[in-house]
């Protein structure tokens, strides 16, 4: 284990989202509560701290949203920048700084930084050979190179992964690769870029990570050990590409940071623009080159080796950087046992849940602690969120609080009681408390959220069954003096719940303060029961958490329902269009071979499916009076170029639906030595409706 280390400040930074969509809870759980957890624990100790966010605003993901909803990439940083910034200010997520990184600041900082580490030697240059679409004239990224998979032969795997039997690829693997916008095929072509020789890191980064870092989460640590004991390799960070900050170097015309070296430099960044304008915080230097800096980095898991390996490995090369204390990720959080995907829509969206829970983050922020996937992947269920929050926001800390305001006013108008003599039942709830604060604390320390936020809540448990123990309203009709004791002790109890609860449910905290009339907090005092002072005068009370009916919760599950059921239509309509010819078939007689009615037809027209990239429907003179034909060769050909073209199609498929369209055949093709399809066409003109056999 290593020592602990000593620290004037900490500098917590948590994972720059991509502002190519919203963001959900998934996001929420895993990265920006627990920070602020954190944060909101330390400032409350009285720490010198700093919480940096911001989006990440380059790379391919963003692009790609652009193309599909056919805006500028501009357009799309800013309104995802927007959104997500506003989300996460509605959820208390108290940044000190949430910037982007197309901002000057950063373009300037990042650029700069590459630049010393080229100038001081510290990249190798490679060149390479990689897939290039002659046509628009550019190198494709991993994600925009689709073609067959080489290990299920599914069709539209993409270069660096198959979604269809999980395979992670690389794009040399596919079959017949094309470029996954046009559908172009591709080349190979040399282009030079620059590596960071992780390899030449990798002594001490085993060293500063297996031995000095043994206290990092297992999953932390595990992912760490099994990269280095795969042996590093060095990684190209510069990319052909036309959105981020250009290389600067010469001759590196078109190439662009690879987003991944520019985006955790965004920390440095964005620490440097809020420092410049708040002068007080100190210098940006003091916060990410000082030894006594603590830094901690959140983040999800799939990010761990660019925060634990990367970035470490780039701070190290500059020379002048200290490296984080920490890297506490979490694992992934399922929604309805199913992973959360943007592209499926199986999410609960953070700007959905504010419409539709309005004044509740706080049950969101509670219910994704108390299930916080730490050690393992978790699953959100709206059934778990309803009764954690009718049974232990409401019932057990919202009941509290309720009962013990209330009694205040009814029996001392609303002030803060003498405590007298105190009786067994008060000292055993008094010590009972007392331990809390530490109890608490050993979990925030060591970043075990869940464990800290259910000692909390341990606190009202006490409160309640305090209140209900002792029956301050039975005894009110005999002896006051002791309902004043006993409302005292309640009271102080609320008065540390308002502490305690501070860093996990800030708006719920803020509102109880407010209820009990306290201005200053400290986290010191916890666990007192002299927070209050007698005479110490209260609010009327607030319902602090109110019950989750069932309609609401099914109303949730219906929309979760309705998203699954569409998303079941469109897998089964891809894979439909996905059919593969074989090259030689199992051999059949020619009874069977007459079954198939084969026939000539004309195409009158064709269109576009809508909501189906592959997808065509065409109207066929049959011969017959006509009929639909649904095709997946949207790919391969633009619609106006069929119309009038003689084609050959099976007339006797039963009728099937692809997305919504009822398609009656089949129109053959054959595939070409590029993988494009080709559609058949009978050599001479021949009457619709001829039988081909
Ligand atoms: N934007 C990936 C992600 O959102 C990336 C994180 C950057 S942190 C420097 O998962
Ligand atoms: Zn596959």
């Amino acid at each position: 284990m290593s020592e602990e280390k000593k620290y004037k400040r900490t500098l917590v930074t948590s994972a720059l989202p991509y502002a190519n969509g919203p963001v959900h809870i998934g996001h929420l759980a895993g990265v920006y509560v627990p920070a602020d957890i954190y944060v909101r624990y330390l400032r409350l100790k009285g720490e010198d701290v700093l919480f940096i966010g911001g989006s990440d605003e380059h790379g391919v993901p963003v692009t790609i949203r652009a193309r599909k909803e056919g805006i500028t990439v501009q357009d799309v940083v800013d309104r995802y920048h927007y959104l997500i910034k506003d989300s996460f200010e509605k959820f208390g997520i108290s940044f000190d700084i949430y910037s982007r990184t197309t901002s000057d600041t950063h373009h300037k900082f990042a650029s700069d930084f590459f630049r010393k580490l080229y100038d001081d030697g510290k990249f190798i240059e490679q060149v390479s050979e990689q897939f290039y679409d002659e046509e628009t004239k550019e190198f494709l990224t991993d994600r925009n190179i689709r073609g067959e998979c080489p290990r299920c032969h599914s069709l539209g795997a993409y270069g660096d992964q198959c979604e269809k039997c999980g395979a992670t690829l690389s794009p040399d693997e596919l079959i017949n690769p094309y470029n996954a916008v046009n559908g172009n095929p591709l080349v190979k072509k040399e282009t030079k870029h620059w590596y960071l020789p992780l390899d030449q890191h990798e002594e001490w980064l085993r060293k500063w990570i297996l031995e000095d870092h043994e206290e990092w989460r297992p999953n932390v640590y595990g992912q760490c050990k099994s990269w280095l004991d795969g042996g590093l390799k060095p990684r190209a960070v510069t990319r052909d590409l036309d959105w981020g900050i250009p290389v600067p170097v010469e001759g590196a015309e078109g190439k662009v940071l690879y987003v991944w070296f520019d985006a955790p430099i965004g920390y440095i960044s964005n620490t440097k623009e809020l420092c410049d304008a708040h002068p007080e915080l100190g210098s940006w230097e003091k916060w990410w080159q000082d030894n006594d800096t603590r830094m901690i980095h959140f983040i999800g898991k799939d990010n761990i080796v660019f925060h634990c390996i990367v970035f470490p490995a780039m701070l190290k090369a500059h020379g002048d950087y200290i490296l984080p204390d920490n890297v506490p990720s979490n694992e992934f959080l399922n929604l309805e046992g199913d992973k959360i995907s943007t592209s499926r829509n199986w999410a609960i969206w953070l700007n959905e849940y504010l419409v539709d829970f309005p004044g509740k983050q706080d049950v969101l922020r509670y219910v994704l602690t108390a299930n916080a996937p730490e050690t393992k992947d978790n699953d959100f269920t709206w059934k778990d969120f309803q009764a954690r929050n009718n049974n232990e926001l409401v019932a057990i800390f919202g009941n509290f609080i309720n009962r013990a305001i209330v009694l205040t006013h009814k029996y001392f108008g609303g002030k803060l009681p003498k405590r007298g003599q105190l009786q067994d039942i008060d000292n055993a709830a008094i010590n009972e408390f007392a331990e809390v604060k530490k109890q608490v604390e050993s979990y925030l320390d060591v970043f075990r959220f869940r464990d800290a936020q259910k000692e909390a809540m341990n606190l009202a448990r006490i409160g309640n069954k305090y209140l209900a123990d002792t029956e301050p309203w039975k005894v009110a009709k005999t002896d006051i003096d002791r309902v004043a004791t006993i409302l005292n002790i309640s009271l102080q109890i609320a008065a540390n719940l308002a502490i305690a609860f501070e860093p996990f449910l800030p708006f719920s905290a803020a509102k109880l303060r407010s209820m009990l009339n306290m201005c200053d907090v400290k986290w010191e005092v916890l666990g007192s029961i002299d927070i209050l002072e007698e005479g110490h005068e209260i609010k009327p009370a607030e319902l602090l958490f109110e019950k989750i009916e069932d309609a609401v919760i099914d109303g949730q599950l219906n929309r979760l329902a309705e998203i699954k059921k569409a998303n079941e239509e469109a897998k089964k309509a891809e894979e439909e269009a996905n059919w593969k010819p074989e090259e030689v078939g199992a051999p059949v007689d020619f009874e069977t071979f007459e079954k198939l009615d084969i026939r000539c037809g004309k195409i009158l027209d064709c269109q576009k499916v809508p909501k189906a990239d592959k997808l065509l429907q065409f109207k066929i003179d049959d011969g017959m009076g006509g009929r639909t034909i649904v095709s997946g060769i949207a790919a391969y050909y633009k619609p106006e170029d069929l119309i009038g073209m003689e084609v050959c199609f099976i007339a006797n498929f039963p009728p099937r639906k692809l997305k919504g369209v009822e398609s009656q055949g089949m129109i053959l093709s054959a595939v070409d030595k590029d993988g494009k399809l080709v559609v058949i066409s009978p050599s001479k003109d021949v009457a619709p409706g001829s039988k081909v056999g």
